[in-house]
Protein backbone atom coordinates (compact mmCIF):
# COMPACT_ATOMS: atom_id res chain seq x y z
CA UNK A 1 0.00 0.00 0.00
CA UNK A 2 1.39 3.74 -1.17
CA UNK A 3 2.17 5.45 2.12
CA UNK A 4 -0.49 8.72 2.82
CA UNK A 5 0.40 12.33 2.74
CA UNK A 6 1.05 14.26 5.23
CA UNK A 7 -0.37 18.12 5.09
CA UNK A 8 0.30 20.54 7.54
CA UNK A 9 -1.87 23.91 8.58
CA UNK A 10 -0.14 26.93 10.15
CA UNK A 11 -0.76 30.44 10.35
CA UNK A 12 -1.22 32.71 13.58
CA UNK A 13 -4.33 33.21 16.03
CA UNK A 14 -7.79 33.18 13.80
CA UNK A 15 -5.78 32.49 10.60
CA UNK A 16 -8.78 29.86 9.65
CA UNK A 17 -6.67 27.08 9.92
CA UNK A 18 -9.86 24.44 11.71
CA UNK A 19 -11.62 25.95 9.12
CA UNK A 20 -9.13 25.08 5.81
CA UNK A 21 -8.74 21.57 7.79
CA UNK A 22 -12.24 20.85 7.53
CA UNK A 23 -12.75 22.01 3.52
CA UNK A 24 -9.21 19.68 2.88
CA UNK A 25 -10.57 16.49 4.62
CA UNK A 26 -13.94 16.91 2.61
CA UNK A 27 -12.27 17.55 -0.72
CA UNK A 28 -10.49 14.34 -0.15
CA UNK A 29 -13.13 12.92 0.80
CA UNK A 30 -15.28 13.81 -1.91
CA UNK A 31 -12.18 12.06 -4.11
CA UNK A 32 -11.97 8.21 -1.46
CA UNK A 33 -8.88 9.13 0.21
CA UNK A 34 -8.65 7.68 3.71
CA UNK A 35 -8.29 11.21 5.48
CA UNK A 36 -7.38 11.51 9.22
CA UNK A 37 -8.01 15.27 10.68
CA UNK A 38 -5.82 16.19 13.64
CA UNK A 39 -4.02 19.04 15.68
CA UNK A 40 -1.37 19.80 17.63
CA UNK A 41 -0.57 20.41 20.36
CA UNK A 42 -2.59 17.16 21.16
CA UNK A 43 -4.01 14.75 18.55
CA UNK A 44 -4.39 11.61 21.33
CA UNK A 45 -5.49 11.52 24.78
CA UNK A 46 -2.22 11.70 26.29
CA UNK A 47 -1.45 14.70 24.36
CA UNK A 48 -4.49 16.63 24.43
CA UNK A 49 -3.32 15.89 28.64
CA UNK A 50 -0.15 17.87 27.84
CA UNK A 51 -2.12 20.35 25.63
CA UNK A 52 -3.79 21.19 28.48
CA UNK A 53 -0.90 22.16 30.31
CA UNK A 54 0.98 24.08 28.13
CA UNK A 55 -2.04 26.41 27.24
CA UNK A 56 -4.16 26.73 30.51
CA UNK A 57 -2.77 30.59 32.54
CA UNK A 58 -2.16 29.29 35.48
CA UNK A 59 0.11 30.81 38.86
CA UNK A 60 2.95 29.23 37.61
CA UNK A 61 5.28 30.66 34.88
CA UNK A 62 6.42 28.62 31.91
CA UNK A 63 9.76 29.73 30.70
CA UNK A 64 9.99 29.86 26.51
CA UNK A 65 12.39 26.64 27.04
CA UNK A 66 9.73 24.75 29.25
CA UNK A 67 7.25 25.40 26.57
CA UNK A 68 9.25 24.19 23.78
CA UNK A 69 9.68 20.48 25.41
CA UNK A 70 6.60 20.25 26.46
CA UNK A 71 5.56 21.25 22.73
CA UNK A 72 7.73 18.37 21.12
CA UNK A 73 6.53 15.87 24.17
CA UNK A 74 3.12 16.26 23.33
CA UNK A 75 4.57 15.86 19.12
CA UNK A 76 6.28 12.89 19.93
CA UNK A 77 3.12 11.26 21.35
CA UNK A 78 0.99 12.35 18.77
CA UNK A 79 3.45 11.10 15.89
CA UNK A 80 4.16 8.07 17.50
CA UNK A 81 0.53 6.73 18.61
CA UNK A 82 -1.34 8.61 15.53
CA UNK A 83 0.55 10.44 12.95
CA UNK A 84 3.03 7.23 11.78
CA UNK A 85 0.48 4.76 12.17
CA UNK A 86 -2.02 6.54 10.17
CA UNK A 87 0.36 7.40 7.32
CA UNK A 88 1.26 3.52 7.47
CA UNK A 89 -2.26 2.44 6.56
CA UNK A 90 -2.58 4.49 3.59
CA UNK A 91 -4.23 7.66 5.20
CA UNK A 92 -3.30 11.17 4.68
CA UNK A 93 -3.05 13.22 7.93
CA UNK A 94 -4.18 16.53 7.83
CA UNK A 95 -2.84 18.18 11.11
CA UNK A 96 -3.60 21.60 12.51
CA UNK A 97 0.01 22.94 13.20
CA UNK A 98 3.18 21.27 13.64
CA UNK A 99 6.67 21.99 14.24
CA UNK A 100 6.64 25.00 11.74
CA UNK A 101 4.17 26.65 14.96
CA UNK A 102 7.29 25.60 17.30
CA UNK A 103 9.88 27.17 14.76
CA UNK A 104 7.81 30.68 14.77
CA UNK A 105 5.81 30.81 17.93
CA UNK A 106 8.80 29.61 20.41
CA UNK A 107 12.03 30.79 18.17
CA UNK A 108 10.84 34.02 16.22
CA UNK A 109 8.60 34.84 18.65
CA UNK A 110 9.88 33.69 22.46
CA UNK A 111 13.18 33.74 21.01
CA UNK A 112 13.99 30.30 21.43
CA UNK A 113 17.43 29.14 19.95
CA UNK A 114 16.49 27.63 16.47
CA UNK A 115 19.47 25.54 16.15
CA UNK A 116 18.69 23.69 19.66
CA UNK A 117 14.39 23.55 18.06
CA UNK A 118 16.40 21.74 14.92
CA UNK A 119 18.06 19.57 16.84
CA UNK A 120 14.46 18.35 19.13
CA UNK A 121 12.62 18.46 16.13
CA UNK A 122 15.30 15.87 14.93
CA UNK A 123 15.19 13.82 18.04
CA UNK A 124 11.78 13.77 18.15
CA UNK A 125 9.99 13.10 14.48
CA UNK A 126 13.55 12.73 12.53
CA UNK A 127 12.74 12.27 8.64
CA UNK A 128 8.83 13.00 9.31
CA UNK A 129 8.51 16.17 7.16
CA UNK A 130 5.24 17.48 6.07
CA UNK A 131 4.53 16.89 1.90
CA UNK A 132 2.90 19.67 2.07
CA UNK A 133 2.28 22.99 4.38
CA UNK A 134 -0.55 25.21 4.28
CA UNK A 135 0.52 28.57 5.72
CA UNK A 136 -2.95 30.70 6.16
CA UNK A 137 -1.15 34.52 6.18
CA UNK A 138 -3.33 37.72 6.96
CA UNK A 139 -2.36 40.33 9.34
CA UNK A 140 -2.57 39.80 13.24
CA UNK A 141 -5.20 42.53 13.63
CA UNK A 142 -7.56 40.94 10.86
CA UNK A 143 -6.61 36.93 12.90
CA UNK A 144 -7.26 38.38 16.22
CA UNK A 145 -10.44 40.22 15.53
CA UNK A 146 -11.91 36.92 14.91
CA UNK A 147 -10.55 35.15 16.77
CA UNK A 148 -11.93 37.16 19.26
CA UNK A 149 -15.07 37.26 17.66
CA UNK A 150 -15.15 34.08 18.58
CA UNK A 151 -14.12 33.36 21.39
CA UNK A 152 -14.99 36.81 23.25
CA UNK A 153 -12.30 37.01 26.03
CA UNK A 154 -8.24 35.81 25.78
CA UNK A 155 -9.04 32.35 27.22
CA UNK A 156 -5.70 30.87 27.19
CA UNK A 157 -1.46 32.16 27.27
CA UNK A 158 -1.07 32.45 23.58
CA UNK A 159 -4.55 34.42 23.21
CA UNK A 160 -3.10 36.79 26.20
CA UNK A 161 -0.22 37.72 23.94
CA UNK A 162 -0.23 41.58 22.61
CA UNK A 163 -0.70 42.03 18.81
CA UNK A 164 3.56 42.26 18.31
CA UNK A 165 4.17 39.05 19.35
CA UNK A 166 1.78 38.24 16.46
CA UNK A 167 4.08 40.28 14.03
CA UNK A 168 6.78 37.98 15.22
CA UNK A 169 5.31 34.76 14.74
CA UNK A 170 3.86 36.03 10.85
CA UNK A 171 7.14 37.27 10.38
CA UNK A 172 8.74 33.61 11.46
CA UNK A 173 6.56 32.01 9.23
CA UNK A 174 6.97 34.05 5.85
CA UNK A 175 10.65 33.80 6.40
CA UNK A 176 10.23 29.72 6.94
CA UNK A 177 7.86 30.12 3.45
CA UNK A 178 10.86 31.75 1.87
CA UNK A 179 13.42 29.01 2.75
CA UNK A 180 11.29 26.06 1.83
CA UNK A 181 8.99 27.46 -1.11
CA UNK A 182 8.28 23.80 -2.61
CA UNK A 183 6.87 22.61 0.73
CA UNK A 184 5.46 25.44 2.30
CA UNK A 185 2.28 27.24 0.27
CA UNK A 186 1.64 30.76 1.37
CA UNK A 187 -2.43 31.24 1.56
CA UNK A 188 -3.93 35.14 1.25
CA UNK A 189 -6.11 33.90 4.23
CA UNK A 190 -7.08 37.48 4.62
CA UNK A 191 -9.26 37.01 1.71
CA UNK A 192 -13.12 35.63 2.05
CA UNK A 193 -13.49 31.96 2.91
CA UNK A 194 -14.71 31.33 -1.19
CA UNK A 195 -11.12 32.67 -2.43
CA UNK A 196 -9.59 30.82 0.48
CA UNK A 197 -10.70 27.87 -0.68
CA UNK A 198 -10.04 28.25 -4.31
CA UNK A 199 -6.18 29.06 -3.43
CA UNK A 200 -6.24 25.49 -0.88
CA UNK A 201 -7.93 23.89 -3.73
CA UNK A 202 -5.80 24.77 -6.43
CA UNK A 203 -2.67 23.67 -3.90
CA UNK A 204 -4.68 20.17 -3.17
CA UNK A 205 -4.85 19.58 -7.38
CA UNK A 206 -1.24 19.82 -7.80
CA UNK A 207 -0.72 17.24 -4.83
CA UNK A 208 -2.98 14.71 -6.95
CA UNK A 209 -0.67 15.53 -9.68
CA UNK A 210 1.15 12.23 -10.89
N1 LIG B 1 1.52 26.49 19.61
C1 LIG B 1 2.84 26.83 19.81
O1 LIG B 1 3.13 27.90 20.38
N2 LIG B 1 3.83 25.99 19.40
C2 LIG B 1 3.57 24.80 18.80
O2 LIG B 1 4.49 24.07 18.46
C3 LIG B 1 2.18 24.47 18.58
C4 LIG B 1 1.20 25.34 18.99
C5 LIG B 1 1.85 23.18 17.91
C6 LIG B 1 -3.01 26.57 20.23
O3 LIG B 1 -3.09 26.34 18.88
C7 LIG B 1 -1.82 27.41 20.51
O4 LIG B 1 -0.64 26.63 20.57
C8 LIG B 1 -1.58 28.41 19.44
C9 LIG B 1 -0.10 28.33 19.11
C10 LIG B 1 0.45 27.39 20.11
N3 LIG B 1 -1.96 29.66 19.94
N4 LIG B 1 -2.10 30.67 19.28
N5 LIG B 1 -2.20 31.58 18.71
P1 LIG B 1 -4.50 26.22 18.13
O5 LIG B 1 -4.16 26.01 16.69
O6 LIG B 1 -5.31 25.19 18.79
O7 LIG B 1 -5.21 27.60 18.40
P2 LIG B 1 -5.29 28.88 17.57
O8 LIG B 1 -4.17 29.31 16.74
O9 LIG B 1 -5.67 29.82 18.63
O10 LIG B 1 -6.37 28.53 16.50
P3 LIG B 1 -7.71 29.24 16.36
O11 LIG B 1 -7.82 30.52 17.08
O12 LIG B 1 -8.70 28.18 16.67
O13 LIG B 1 -7.72 29.73 14.90
P4 LIG B 1 -7.89 29.02 13.53
O14 LIG B 1 -8.13 27.55 13.65
O15 LIG B 1 -6.74 29.42 12.72
O16 LIG B 1 -9.16 29.73 12.95
P5 LIG B 1 -10.69 29.21 12.78
O17 LIG B 1 -11.21 28.68 14.09
O18 LIG B 1 -10.80 28.35 11.59
O19 LIG B 1 -11.34 30.61 12.40
C11 LIG B 1 -11.42 31.64 13.35
C12 LIG B 1 -12.76 32.40 13.10
O20 LIG B 1 -12.66 33.09 11.84
C13 LIG B 1 -13.97 31.49 13.00
O21 LIG B 1 -15.08 32.15 13.55
C14 LIG B 1 -14.15 31.31 11.49
O22 LIG B 1 -15.49 31.07 11.14
C15 LIG B 1 -13.68 32.65 10.96
N6 LIG B 1 -13.05 32.58 9.62
C16 LIG B 1 -12.21 31.62 9.15
N7 LIG B 1 -11.83 31.89 7.89
C17 LIG B 1 -12.41 33.07 7.56
C18 LIG B 1 -12.38 33.89 6.39
N8 LIG B 1 -11.65 33.59 5.31
N9 LIG B 1 -13.09 35.04 6.42
C19 LIG B 1 -13.81 35.39 7.50
N10 LIG B 1 -13.90 34.66 8.65
C20 LIG B 1 -13.19 33.50 8.67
Amino acid sequence: MRAGRFITLEGIEGAGKSTVARIVCDWLEARSIPVRLTREPGGTPLAERVRRVVLERGDEGLSPVTETLLMFSARGIHVENLIRPSLARGEWVVCDRFTDATRAYQGSGRGVDAQWIEGLASAVHRDLVPDCTLLLDLPPTVGLARARRRSGLAADRFEAEAEAFFHKVRAGYLELARREPHRIRVIDAAAELVGVERQVVHVLEGLLEP
